[in-house]
């Protein structure tokens, strides 16, 4: 494994990627890499805070190019701050959501035109790409039957079923052309069974 490798989880809300991102950290950490785990929207202290308000739904007044706009000023931040020096200082970056988000989410989910994310993709990270992306996909019904006991339910969390089944078909049309790439992982299995497919994949490349 190179040891400046750039990883990506996505996946619709309740897919596993926030359960399932310790055990690869453990798992890279134990084959002797230093590891950075951070997450999208966030990741910086004032990525966080746009955070806060990307995921407060009494923020109903947000615009899609707004949602858009932020996301993208995060990200800025994050790359500037934690992604891109610790890559430069030989670590592994394991980030929870990254630009494929955007694409699946404001792109396919909200109907932004593909052009502008491409745009804002050129400007704010011209020169970087995910090596690996695991793609936790499931049926959005199994992953609503998951989340459902949230009573405290984000403003993404709160979209109906539709949003997230435009979202999951998205992200595996992106995953079929990008293969070499992506790693489809059968997120409907138990958690063991996630894991093991995770493992038998790093487990080739450390
Ligand atoms: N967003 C965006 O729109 N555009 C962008 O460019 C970016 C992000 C970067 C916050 O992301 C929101 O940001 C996100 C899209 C938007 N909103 N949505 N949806 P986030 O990743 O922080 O939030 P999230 O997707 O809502 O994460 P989540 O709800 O925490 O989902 P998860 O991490 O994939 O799932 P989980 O919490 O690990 O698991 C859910 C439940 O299932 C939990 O009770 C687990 O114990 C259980 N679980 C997990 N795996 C299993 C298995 N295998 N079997 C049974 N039960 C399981």
């Amino acid at each position: 494994m190179k040891k400046n490798l750039f990883i990506t989880l996505e996946g619709i809300e309740g897919a596993g990627k926030s359960t399932v991102i310790d055990f690869i950290e453990n798992f890279i950490t134990s084959s002797g890499y230093d590891v950075v785990k951070t997450r999208e929207p966030g990741g910086t202290a004032i990525g966080e805070q746009i955070r806060e308000i990307l995921l407060n739904k009494n923020n109903d007044k947000l615009t899609d190019d707004t949602e858009l706009l932020l996301i993208f000023a995060a990200r800025a931040q994050h790359l500037s701050e934690i992604i891109l020096p610790n890559l430069t200082s030989n670590k592994i970056v394991l980030c929870d959501r990254f630009i494929d988000a955007s694409y699946a989410y404001q792109g396919a989910g909200r109907g932004i035109e593909q052009s502008k994310i491409n745009l804002l993709e050129n400007w704010v990270m011209p020169d970087i790409k995910p090596d690996l992306t695991f793609l936790l996909d499931l049926d959005p019904k199994i992953a609503f039957e998951r989340t459902n006991k949230r009573s405290d339910a984000d403003r993404f969390e709160s979209e109906d079923i539709h949003f997230f089944e435009k979202i999951r078909q998205y992200y595996l049309e992106r995953a079929e052309n990008e293969p070499e790439r992506f790693r489809v992982i059968n997120s409907e299995l138990s958690l063991e069974d996630v894991q093991e497919q995770i493992k038998n994949i790093l487990k080739d490349m450390v």
